[in-house]
């Protein structure tokens, strides 16, 4: 039985990948961290997982893992992952986003250099780059802490290839959602405020910019991408990306005319939620991982808006 070691397995793309991994018949290790209140609700249904304790900032909780599962694949999706929280804490951002891959890896190197390492990079990297659509080779412009961990991460991944021979890989991924997205995020704070306006709870959706474009999959479609970049016979950067981009305001007023509703009557701009040094458009180039992986994506970006907002009323409903 191979084993997988997940950190970020209580996030929204833990779950999907531990679903699947499951599914293939490993044995899957997540990682989470103590907290005083436990926040399980995406993994609870996964009986068969293996759920352990440490945290991106403890080298030793790490290295005891990687000594003690010795893993065939390690997929680090933890990190301080909401853009506008790396602006208000930047410095934790770069240790559990930037640093916190480098523990992690460093735990490889030193026990464990056969395991293949999976490394959650992200477009936000491009950042207002004058590249566009942006696939491996453009020009990175990170507009922010997060980004700039990112990177960080982003290009230790190629050093520790390099100079140390680790199968280690990053997939660069678009905005991927799903009815699991944290609340902060703005695809699911629009499905959750439709459902809300729906039922009569609220009438308004405050909101930020609805001019930023971006490029959203669906978050279970990605993960599987993560799972094929691990199988392949050479360690490789992918973008994975629909390569379709949206506004902001597009996603509003789709959400709301899946309830038959006009978003104009409902949405009101909130200069406070206005990023500084917004990223204006990203949207992708995924050919290589169309060609190397086989991977396409299987939800548009309309079916997703869909689901979302359904799951949040059968939510609410409840
Ligand atoms: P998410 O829902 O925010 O999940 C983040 C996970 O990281 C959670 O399980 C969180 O644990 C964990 N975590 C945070 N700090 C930690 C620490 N110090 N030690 C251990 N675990 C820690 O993020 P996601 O959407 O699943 O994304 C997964 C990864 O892909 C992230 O690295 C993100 O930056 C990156 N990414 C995401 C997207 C996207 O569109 N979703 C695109 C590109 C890249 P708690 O539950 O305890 O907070
Ligand atoms: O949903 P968002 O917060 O996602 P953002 O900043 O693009 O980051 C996400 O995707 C990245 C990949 O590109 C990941 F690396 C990162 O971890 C995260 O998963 O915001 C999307 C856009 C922004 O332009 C923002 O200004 O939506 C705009 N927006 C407008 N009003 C809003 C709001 N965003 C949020 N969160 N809340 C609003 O009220």
């Amino acid at each position: 039985m191979r084993t997988a070691l997940v950190t970020g397995i209580t996030g929204q793309d833990g779950s999907y990948l531990a679903e699947q991994l499951l599914e293939r018949g490993y044995r899957v290790v997540g990682v989470h961290r103590r907290l005083s209140a436990e926040n399980h609700w995406r993994i609870e249904h996964l009986d068969a997982l293996v759920l352990r304790y440490a945290d991106l900032h403890d080298l030793g909780s790490l290295y005891d893992l990687v000594e003690e599962y010795r893993p065939d694949e390690i997929y680090n999706l933890a990190a301080q992952s909401f853009v506008p929280t790396s602006w208000t804490q930047p410095l934790l951002t770069a240790e559990a986003t930037g640093l916190g891959l480098v523990r992690l890896l460093e735990a490889v190197r030193r026990v464990h250099p056969a395991a293949r390492v999976y490394q959650a990079s992200s477009s936000e990297m491009f950042g207002n780059s004058p590249d566009c659509p942006q696939n491996e080779d453009s020009r990175f412009a990170p507009a922010s802490p997060y980004a700039c961990a990112k990177l960080y991460a982003h290009m230790m991944v190629q050093n520790y290839r390099q100079a140390h021979g680790l199968f280690v890989v990053s997939g660069i991924l678009f905005n991927h959602e799903s009815p699991r997205r944290g609340l902060e995020f703005v695809t699911r704070k629009v499905a959750h405020g439709v459902a809300r306006v729906h039922l009569g709870r609220v009438d308004k959706l405050r909101l930020g910019n609805l001019t930023a474009r971006r490029d959203w999959g669906f978050a279970g479609d990605y993960t599987q991408a993560m799972w094929s970049m691990l199988q392949q016979d050479r360690a490789r950067d992918f973008v994975v990306a629909t390569g379709v981009d949206h506004s902001v305001e597009d996603l509003v007023r789709l959400a709301f005319e899946t309830l038959g509703r006009d978003w104009r009557e409902h949405v009101e701009q909130d200069p406070r939620l206005f990023r500084r040094n917004e990223v204006v458009r990203l949207r992708g180039d995924a050919s290589r991982a169309r060609e190397s992986l086989g991977w396409e994506p299987r939800v548009q970006f309309p079916d997703l808006v869909r689901m979302m907002v359904e799951a949040e009323v059968a939510r609410l409903q409840v």
